[in-house]
């Protein structure tokens, strides 16, 4: 074969490969409303809060897209609302006093963004004062797929958790600053949600079957603490700092997940018998006030769970 004829075909594969991928790139419409409204932070539901939402519920709902897609974002401020709000994706990188501006009561906002890293990204309010906004919940976790699986095997079942501090006093604006009077640690919304050994009101937990291999979409949405990340009676089989398998750390006993921080943990139990984890806050102040979630690694778990919508639990 001529030189030529090699190069010509050489970039007609490359071509095809990039026609491919932008084939394989869609657009993602994502809407959300802001709404104020009283919630339930414990499993009881007798512990309320004058929560500040994404459509209701804390956390968000979480949003996944693959790499490379575009997300078509619409955030809604109905006019009821007493409080302008606004969305910042981690996974974003646009104007911080355009895409992420305030919108104020009885207005929308649109704005689009090309998710190009890989990763695990925490979305928030970002409408000040911006503590407050996401102490009373408006949260949420972004996943972006990466393109490249080689070193990134794929998943019998994954959850999404995120953790956040419990202020009883969200008005205290100065006492959230200094970190003062926090009295609690929720876990997708709610204290001990998914720890019914230590909180008889929990009546749910994470489930795997033995030898599976289980994702952690973990994110970090404290106001100030780090999260000390420990799967107890058990290890990290793989770290993904940034949830990137370019940034993969293996057998980890505690990986520390700065504030504002997404990363993914693998966790493999032993396939030979029925096992418990519990995944924790080893910070024992985070822990005993709420940061403990039992994985349950049993021959019948619920099919369900850990796939779909069911990767997060309500
Ligand atoms: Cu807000």
């Amino acid at each position: 074969m001529s030189k030529l004829k090699s190069v010509t075909i050489v970039a007609m594969m490359i071509a095809g490969v990039f026609s491919a991928q932008q084939v394989l790139a869609k657009t993602v419409k994502v809407t959300m409303t802001a709404m104020e409204v009283d919630l339930p932070v414990n499993n009881k539901g007798d512990v309320k809060m004058a929560a500040w939402t994404f459509d209701g519920s804390i956390p968000g709902k979480p949003v996944r897209v693959e790499e490379g897609d575009t997300v078509d974002f619409t955030l809604v401020n109905p006019p009821e609302n007493k409080n302008s709000h606004a969305m910042d994706f981690h996974a974003a990188q646009v104007d911080v006093l355009n895409e992420f501006a305030e919108v104020k009561p009885g207005q929308t906002k649109t704005f689009k963004f090309e998710a190009k890293v890989p990763g695990v990204f925490m979305y928030h309010c970002g409408a000040g004062p911006m503590v407050q906004h996401i102490v009373k919940g408006m949260y949420g976790v972004i996943i972006v797929e990466p393109k490249d699986k080689k070193n990134y095997p794929k998943a019998d079942r994954e959850y999404v958790l995120i953790q956040q501090q419990y202020f009883p006093d969200t008005e205290n604006l100065n006492a959230l600053l200094e970190n003062s009077g926090w009295k609690g640690a929720m876990i997708n919304g709610k204290m001990f949600h998914y720890d019914p050994v230590h909180e008889p009101n929990a009546t749910q937990v994470l489930e795997s079957k033995p030898g599976e291999r289980v994702r952690i979409f973990f994110v970090n949405a404290n106001i100030n603490n780090p999260v000390a990340l420990h799967p107890i009676a058990g290890i990290w089989d793989r770290v993904y700092i940034n949830g990137n398998p370019k940034n993969t750390l293996y057998g980890i006993q505690t990986y520390n997940v700065a504030v504002s921080e997404g990363s993914t943990f693998d966790i493999v139990s032993p396939a030979d018998r029925p096992t418990n984890f519990a995944i924790v806050d080893h910070a024992m102040g985070a822990a005993l006030r709420g940061a403990i979630t039992v994985l349950m690694n049993k021959p019948d778990a619920d099919p369900k769970k850990g796939h779909g919508d069911q990767i997060l639990i309500r």
